[in-house]
């Protein structure tokens, strides 16, 4: 019930938008299906125990998608659900971006390119301690621009890093239009492999495939993994996919209940087919 699982949250995500009225509506549709591949399905986590030393590690590289993240943390039962209508308000915890006075957060996000250089350090302080976690970084299309990620995809195979999972959310379209009309990416995966990471391509809204992918790590022994996964962005909602001007966008009233509609409806038939 997964999928089921991820367009709820996606009623949760537009339902704080809307009651902060701002945030990163199309980033956090798109890559939904990821984290809820990773908070519910593969990360040896614990919410009770948020830095049991033993845990696997997840940096969200993409930190301007923190509504997304702060849903599926409150549903994963790091925090009290009640804590999320605080979003955005001036004596909140949750910020527009994510900050470490989160419980469940590793790392403060916001700043695009950093995550993976600071997942690499997880991942070979966990190497060196002879620890099993695992370190999993989520980083956007846009954010590939950034030349800190290529050093770090450098030290990541230069360590051996297969306890390392970078996952790329490429739904195509940064802040301010389609990424290779702003840097060009393609051929991404080549890109990936060059710099030594054995590449595993899925469509990240197809939770079959996402949990696949998750399951699959490490992908080749003494190597990280690079998940590219081709997603939609503000998938879920039709008057939202794929549009730039979503990036950050608080939807109207009568956008809302058409977007709680159309996710009703989803949910029914995903109830339905069991998913
Ligand atoms: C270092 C840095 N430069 C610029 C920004 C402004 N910014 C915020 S979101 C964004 C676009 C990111 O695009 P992408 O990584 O594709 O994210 P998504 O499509 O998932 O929203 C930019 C440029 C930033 N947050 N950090
Ligand atoms: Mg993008």
């Amino acid at each position: 019930m997964l999928a089921a699982q991820s367009l709820e949250l996606r009623k949760d995500i537009l339902s704080l938008i809307k009651r902060a009225n701002g945030g990163h509506t199309g980033g956090c549709l798109s890559s939904i299906d990821i984290l809820v591949g990773l908070y519910f399905h593969a990360l040896r986590i614990d919410p009770a125990m948020p830095r049991d030393p033993g845990r696997d590690r997840f940096v969200m590289s993409k930190g301007h998608s923190a509504e997304g993240l702060y849903c599926v943390l409150a549903k994963a039962g790091f925090f009290p659900a009640l804590v999320l209508e605080q979003y955005g308000r001036f004596d909140s915890t949750l910020y527009g971006h994510p900050t470490m006075n989160v419980p469940g957060v590793e790392m403060p996000t916001g700043a695009l390119g950093h995550g993976l250089a600071v997942g690499v350090g997880m991942a070979l302080a966990a190497k060196r301690d002879g620890a099993s976690y695992r370190t999993f970084v989520l980083m956007g299309d846009g954010e590939q621009a950034e030349g800190s990620v290529w050093e770090a995809a450098m030290a990541g195979s230069h360590y051996g890093l297969d306890n390392l999972v970078g996952i790329v959310d490429y739904n195509g379209l940064q802040i301010s239009g389609k990424v290779d009309d702003v840097m060009r990416l393609s051929p991404l995966g080549d890109r990936w492999a060059a710099f030594g990471w054995k590449v595993v391509q899925i469509d990240g809204n197809d939770m079959g495939q996402v949990i696949g992918a998750l399951d699959s790590v490490p992908a080749k022994a003494g190597s990280p993994t690079l998940i590219l996964a081709r997603t939609i962005k503000g998938k879920g909602v039709s008057f939202i996919e794929n549009q730039v001007a979503w990036h950050h966008k608080v939807p109207t009233d009568e956008q809302y209940a058409q977007a709680m509609r159309e996710l009703d409806t989803a949910i029914a038939s995903a109830r339905e087919a069991r998913v």
